[in-house]
């Protein structure tokens, strides 16, 4: 009796062993499976037919911004280009995270708007090691240029330059000092660099132009109206804008977000600015309606629209051959002695 009881019970365990074997085998082989999965996963096909870009944007801080990252998607598509698109919401360490996801899914070129010009030599080294060629977007960055293939976007020297050129002639008759405030956009970007350089070799032409202030307005709406709603508190008048007692005669802004704050603000306070003389940079519609109404008197395009040339560039270098180091994009400006009649709507 107890003989056979042991028996039925080793039988049991016996039973119970096989089909945990089996069940741990079982999960083992799903967990490899799906491991290896989730690997080819993070890499392309390799027989993808498609152009596969890897895009890290800053974010979409302006209307500027968010016209780029159209026209980039539309051009994409119109070639028949895979995007794979990252939103840094502003931040270097999200692109350096991007960046290295593109490398890891081999993608076949990098494209990207560096936020800053510094910090970017490791995770391009890494990009030149895994063989995938990347294009500057817009900004440009302090680097070994072997890093990256070539430049494409805005010649903010020029746009620094056209505006000054616009306010020496604005006040070529005037004389005594014209005090000159600044809204700079995002600290140590490259455009930022390059629109006061421009700006200040024009100037210096004539000592009577001064910068009595310069203000980083992160290229921000709100932090333009924040701007001027400090400027016209603390000088509680209301017949133009004043820094710390002293009349501004002209205002230069990096951008028309910027802009476009610091009118939200003399609006909201009812400040008379009819003598000042506001130069903005960007040129979206409503900055062009601004001008159009009197509120701005220039506005030095920086063209959004990158789309279609970064695709040209995306397909030669995938053809292996060489880009110009250097392409900008066309521009122009638009100022108050223009026919406005002439033109277009801007799109963004
Ligand atoms: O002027 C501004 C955007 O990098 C040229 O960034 C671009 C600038 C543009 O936020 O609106």
């Amino acid at each position: 009796m107890v003989k056979r009881f042991m028996n039925a019970k080793i039988k049991k365990i016996q039973f119970l062993s096989i089909i945990f074997f089996l069940a741990s085998l079982i999960f083992l082989l799903i967990f490899i499976l799906t491991k290896n999965k989730n690997n080819t996963s993070h890499t392309k096909n390799e027989n993808s037919e498609k152009l596969i870009l890897g895009f890290s944007q800053i974010g979409s801080e302006s209307a500027w911004r968010t016209r780029n990252t159209q026209s980039i998607f539309e051009a994409a598509a119109e070639n028949d280009i895979q995007i794979i698109f990252d939103d840094a919401q502003q931040k270097q360490e999200n692109q350096l995270k991007a960046i290295r996801s593109f490398i890891v899914y081999q993608v076949d070129v990098i494209a990207f708007v560096p936020i800053v010009e510094d910090g970017w030599d490791n995770v391009l080294t890494e990009a030149k090691d895994a063989g995938i060629p990347v294009i500057l977007v817009d900004r440009q960055i302090n680097a070994d240029p072997s890093l990256y293939a070539g430049f494409l976007g805005e010649d903010g020297l020029e746009e620094g330059r056209r505006a000054a050129r616009f306010l020496l002639n604005k006040c070529r008759n005037r004389t005594g000092t014209v005090s000159i405030y600044e809204m700079s956009g995002t600290e140590n970007s490259s455009v930022v660099r390059d629109r006061a350089k421009g700006f200040r070799e024009i100037i210096a032409s004539d000592p009577k132009f001064q910068i009595i202030h310069s203000e980083d307005g992160d290229f921000l709406r709100s932090r333009g109206k924040e701007i001027a709603e400090n400027l016209i508190t603390s000088s509680c008048r209301k017949d133009g804008l004043y820094y710390e007692g002293q009349k501004i005669d002209a205002v230069y802004s990096h951008n028309d977000s910027m802009t476009l704050g610091m009118l939200d603000s003399i609006e909201n306070y009812k400040v008379y600015t009819g003598n000042t003389i506001i130069i903005s940079v960007d040129a979206e519609q409503k900055s062009i309606d601004a001008l159009q109404a009197g509120k701005l008197n220039c506005v030095v395009e920086c063209n959004p629209n990158l789309g279609p040339k970064l695709m040209e560039l995306v397909k030669d270098i995938a053809e292996g051959k060489t880009i110009p180091r250097v392409t900008y994009n066309s521009e122009t400006m638009f100022t108050e002695n223009d026919d406005f009649s002439t033109y277009q709507p801007r799109g963004y």
